[in-house]
């Protein structure tokens, strides 16, 4: 009897969510940067335990949106526990109880009401056992967890006990992806997804918000590579300026890490190729929250 079922990861952002998919998947699928919100879509991730598939979706964190990004973002996370079977939340041992994670608690007593809901506290690596104690003791009266995990989804400390526990959890049925599928999300997108993450890295205080990575054009050639195109949208012409970076060189490292990161995970040579263009309303545009995997009327 096989089983295979959806289990979202939901929390504060930075929490560790992308974390935990790449290291149930195995491989970096989800993006991973040390700031917040990073992730703004759903991304599916596959892993198998004994006879189940384990359908993890990674979700964007949960926190108070502002901008029509944002609401689109946190509508797309709840969306992605409500369409769960298992729901697995994400904190910070070192963090504890913040306001954010009150505030996604009141929003687990509609989504818990249908499915189970595992706490995991992350970054266990970080704090003293004293603490874990207290926080499970505490985040168990404020909800009433069918479980609670302590994790550390880096090192990889308790991921085992967990990924074994939602194996169990997992409705009965047959696999949903072939055995050897790893992610479920577009190539384009996964690539689009590399290049945002370097840029993210690179890039200071509220440009990263401000910019999405699209691939336009991705052609395979007869020597094997791939040749890829992609446009970094920006809102303000001094943003391109600080993306170009003097000479050119901050977009030719971003370019050079995202190339180098595709080449490994294709498997072959890839030519990126790299454009700014200003757009200073996509943030307002329909068709870059669709290319983003969001849906743009859930940021009315
Ligand atoms: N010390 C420690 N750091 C961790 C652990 N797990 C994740 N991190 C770090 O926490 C930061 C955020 O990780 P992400 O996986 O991007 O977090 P996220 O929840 O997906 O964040 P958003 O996409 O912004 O919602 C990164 O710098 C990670 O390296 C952990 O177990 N221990
Ligand atoms: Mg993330």
């Amino acid at each position: 009897m096989t089983r295979a079922g959806f289990v979202a990861l939901i929390g504060e952002p930075n929490a560790g969510k992308s974390t935990l998919l790449n290291r149930m998947v195995g491989a970096k699928v989800s993006i991973v940067t040390h700031k917040v919100q990073t992730t703004r879509a759903r991304i599916r991730g596959v892993a198998m335990q004994d006879d189940s598939q384990i359908v993890f979706v990674d979700t964007p964190g949960l926190f108070q949106p502002r901008r029509r990004l944002d609401r689109a973002m946190v509508a797309a996370a709840w969306g992605g526990a409500a369409d769960a079977d298992v729901v697995v939340l994400l904190i910070e041992a070192h963090r504890g109880v913040t306001e954010g994670v009150e505030r996604i608690l009141e929003g687990l007593t509609d989504i818990g009401k249908g499915r189970k809901v595992a706490l995991a506290i992350n970054k266990i690596d970080r704090v003293q056992s004293e603490v874990l104690l207290a926080l499970t003791k505490d985040m168990n009266e404020r909800y009433t967890f069918a479980e609670t995990f302590m994790i550390s989804a880096e090192k990889g400390h308790g991921v085992q006990a967990l990924r074994e526990w939602l194996a169990k959890e997992i409705p009965e049925g047959p696999w949903l992806y072939p055995e050897d599928q790893i992610a479920d999300l577009p190539m384009r997108m996964i690539a689009a997804e590399m290049t945002r993450e370097k840029l993210t890295l690179r890039l200071h205080q509220e440009l990263p918000y401000q910019m999405t990575v699209e691939t336009e054009n991705w052609e395979e050639r007869k020597d094997g590579s791939a040749r890829i195109d992609q446009v970094i949208y920006v809102i303000r012409d001094g943003h391109k300026g600080i993306v170009l970076g003097h000479k050119g060189e901050t977009i030719k490292a971003v370019s050079k890490a995202a190339r180098e990161e595709l080449n490994e995970f294709l498997g072959r040579k890839v030519h990126l190729f790299l454009q700014v263009k200003v757009r200073p309303n996509w943030l307002d545009d329909a068709e870059r929250y669709s290319e983003m995997g969001l849906d743009f009327k859930d940021g009315a």
